[in-house]
């Protein structure tokens, strides 16, 4: 996977769209989202047959659109779905056993602070999600905000892993993040909840 593939991430599930979520990512892969992560999680989310049923989908709208489409967590989806990767924190599946199940996929991990970034394996991972980058409401549990400067201090530990900010992520702030050295920007809301979702994902 080339780190330019990172530059403009999208984060979706049905939980975070007051419309169609199929409507909403044909919108941003038409503005040029770059890579896709289906993180059907938390308050409203769905679960078992329908959860699978809407990625399926949106698996299939990622293919004909030769953009990247990562699961969140799950496992056994990603694996129903034939993802190109998945995306795990901290308290998630040990990517060892990820790696040592699945030597080519694409590994994607979450680190708040230099704990979790000393205690990961992080020569297992293709990239790391740095967050959060501001306040964000999207995710209720999120770590405190570690700004841009996070990802300068976690480039700087590994220069060679690509890194995706993420939290509080809108047009207005997404330079900064990028000029810190970041590979992309992962959005939530900014996407799912913008008037015009092309305009958002351009300025972006
Ligand atoms: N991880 C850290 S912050 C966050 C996740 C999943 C939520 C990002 O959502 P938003 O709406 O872009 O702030
Ligand atoms: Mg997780």
């Amino acid at each position: 996977m080339k780190a330019s593939t990172l530059r403009k991430y999208f984060v979706m599930g049905s939980q975070n769209c007051n419309k169609d979520p199929l409507s909403i990512l044909d919108e941003a892969i038409k503005a040029g989202i770059t890579c896709f992560q289906y993180r059907e999680k938390g308050e409203g989310a769905l679960t078992g047959g329908a959860k699978y049923s809407l990625g399926h989908k949106l698996r299939q709208r990622c293919a004909e659109a030769d953009i990247l489409f990562i699961v969140n967590d799950d496992v056994e989806l990603f694996d129903a779905l034939k993802a190109d990767g998945i995306h795990v924190g901290q308290s998630d599946r040990s990517v060892k056993e990820i790696r040592s199940k699945y030597p080519d996929t694409i590994i994607g991990l979450s680190v708040s602070d230099r704990t979790e970034l000393e205690q990961s394996p992080v020569h297992l991972v293709d990239y790391l999600g740095v967050g959060p980058m501001y306040r964000t409401i999207t995710k209720k549990d999120a770590n405190p905000v570690a700004g841009p400067e996070w990802v300068k201090v976690v480039k700087k530990a590994f220069p060679e892993v690509p890194v995706v900010g993420i939290g509080g992520i809108h047009p207005e702030n997404a330079a900064e993040v990028m000029e810190a050295g970041a590979d992309g920007v992962a959005v939530i809301s900014a996407i799912t909840h913008a008037a015009d979702i092309s305009a958002v994902v351009q300025a972006i």
